[in-house]
């Protein structure tokens, strides 16, 4: 097995660790599943394990000029990219519309960001632009608009809003970074950093997420049931006071 290969294993371990947490909390019995959607989040570390399963036996490496990339990668990430971010906005409470759009425009740019990696010259820099800009624009929704839904009175619910949108947010700007130094930008680091490193990020980025989710569960609890404080479960004995 190859080093990249042996790093690509571990991350589908790593996933399944995601994974547990996220069936364990589809059967916990003091927060209504539904409320909390618990269902969408299994997409993210369970579509993400089989792709490195995938990438791990080496299915779906396209070699571009010279430089290999694993095509299972993108489809992991154009899978489970939008429902890292349209959790963000359901958490926060925004209508349908604005997540459909928030949802649409990270799509775009993983898709977009795929044209960069197969292409060359100036149309692939067009596409890594574009792709940056459907990047800046998320972060202007996740940081100015999607505010503007939070309900502040359910503060649990705002606090695990505001934990996941900065997790999305400052972790995701590592990935056009490191994309931009390996070989298919300027190539200051080989092919296999750039594999390491986003086989490191993208665990980062999907298991404590989910994590966070489990831990802040009670968020969703019925708002009577809000506390002010950490959004857990109020004695239904002290709301009858
Ligand atoms: C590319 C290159 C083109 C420009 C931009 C990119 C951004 C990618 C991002 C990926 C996030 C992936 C995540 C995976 C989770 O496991 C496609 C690298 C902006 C932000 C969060």
């Amino acid at each position: 097995m190859t080093p990249v290969a042996v790093a690509y294993m571990v991350g589908a371990l790593g996933m399944l660790v995601g994974v547990g947490i996220g069936v364990r909390l589809l059967s916990v019995t003091d927060v209504d599943s539904r409320a909390g959607a618990f269902k969408y989040l299994l997409v993210i570390p369970g579509a993400a394990a089989v792709m490195y399963g995938l990438m791990a036996v080496g299915v779906g490496t396209v070699t571009v000029h010279g430089a290999t990339v694993p095509a299972p990668r993108y489809v992991d990430w154009l899978l489970t990219t939008p429902v890292l971010v349209g959790y963000v906005a359901y958490t926060a409470g925004a209508p349908k519309r604005a997540t459909a759009s928030i949802v649409s425009a990270d799509a775009a740019m993983i898709g977009i960001g795929w044209v960069a990696v197969v292409t060359s010259g100036p149309i692939r820099f067009a596409a890594f632009t574009v792709s940056s800009a459907c990047y800046v624009g998320l972060l202007w929704a996740l940081y100015s608009y999607l505010p503007t839904f939070v309900n502040r009175q359910n503060t649990g619910r705002q606090h695990l809003f505001e934990l996941l949108r900065n997790h999305v947010g400052l972790l995701w700007l590592a990935y056009p970074i490191i994309w931009l130094a390996g070989p298919l930008g300027v190539g200051l680091v080989s092919m296999l950093s750039v594999s390491l490193v986003i086989t490191y990020i993208d665990v980062v980025a999907k298991v404590p997420y989910v994590y966070f989710v489990y831990q802040h569960r009670h968020a969703f609890a019925d708002d009577r049931f809000a506390d002010a404080t950490d959004g857990r479960r109020t004695q239904v004995s002290q709301l009858a006071d």
